[in-house]
């Protein structure tokens, strides 16, 4: 494993200035009815706001807020019932200091997100819907764009691999030119391995392994592995809510190969370990 330095960038979203020099912890907001780890007790404004600003004064500098579930086997939902479920809550917090991230695949969400205030596009089909490169490239806002094969409800067959890492490395290449053909800036792209996504359990530990890997394609980079299955696997079999300290772990690796940024639930624990990393590094 390298230590890694982390790119210099800055990302300016809203009021706030995103330095991705420094590893940022961007908490999970779902305002799913069925969302997989918080049992949908946030899909009501209010609420959804509330854990919002929690996860900020635990040290989130970006909230990542998701209307549809990527969960295998979840329902689909229409452009329209992820309208009403995001952008009330995006139009909640754009009058903070902090940058707002949304999780669609959906070009339509993402307009109506950014006029009301969102800042980054976290698109988990890295920008594979119709209109979705165009709307990105005229939108002129961050992307970041997940490598993972066919769709949520595809992906578990679709785990064959010669090299995971490699492979990983030339499809998201693949993904990430097409952005910049369609007129994505550069400076706008962030990667991700798509940690769960079409990879079985062993395929995720060794990506984790030789995430330092990722960094020769020249972007920053986010890692997502929070409470995902494949932690409770290495785990022995730990449920969701069990997966915390774990999920902090693989989060703490993540950063020390280079990743600037991770997406997490548990963020006042994962802010911690950041800190820690950060004070290690000389800086605070
Ligand atoms: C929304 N979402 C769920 N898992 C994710 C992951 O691994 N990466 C990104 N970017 N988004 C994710």
């Amino acid at each position: 494993m390298q230590l890694m330095p982390l790119p210099q960038r800055i990302w300016q979203c809203g009021q706030l200035q995103l330095d991705l020099s420094r590893p940022h912890v961007m908490g999970i907001l779902n305002v799913t009815p069925d969302s997989f780890s918080d049992g949908g007790q946030h899909n009501s404004k209010d609420a959804a706001v509330a854990h919002a600003l929690a996860m900020m004064a635990e040290g989130a500098t970006v909230i990542d807020i998701g209307g549809e579930s990527t969960r295998p086997g979840a329902a689909a939902v229409s452009v329209e019932e992820e309208l009403q479920r995001v952008v009330p809550v995006v139009e909640a917090l754009a009058q903070y200091p902090v940058a707002i991230s949304i999780d669609t695949s959906e070009p339509k969400v993402m307009q109506a997100a950014v006029a009301a205030g969102a800042h980054i596009w976290n698109d988990v089909r890295a920008l594979t819907r119709p209109q979705a490169l165009q709307t990105a490239a005229a939108l002129n806002i961050p992307v970041i764009i997940m490598h993972m094969r066919g769709e949520p409800t595809t992906m578990n067959n679709l785990d064959q691999y010669t090299d995971v890492t490699q492979d990983v490395m030339r499809e998201l290449s693949e993904r990430v030119q097409d952005a910049l053909d369609a007129g994505v800036k550069p400076e706008h792209i962030m990667i991700d391995p798509g940690f769960g996504f079409a990879k079985n359990a062993k395929q995720n530990l060794q990506l984790l392994n030789e995430l330092y890997q990722l960094n020769q394609l020249g972007y920053p980079m986010l890692s997502a592995l929070s409470r995902k299955r494949f932690i409770g696997a290495a785990l022995g079999g730990a449920e969701a809510q069990q997966r915390a300290i774990g999920s902090v772990a693989g989060h703490l690796l993540s950063v020390q190969q280079g990743a600037c940024m991770v997406r997490a639930h548990d963020v006042k624990a994962t802010a911690d370990a950041l800190k820690v990393w950060q004070a290690m590094q000389g800086g605070v």
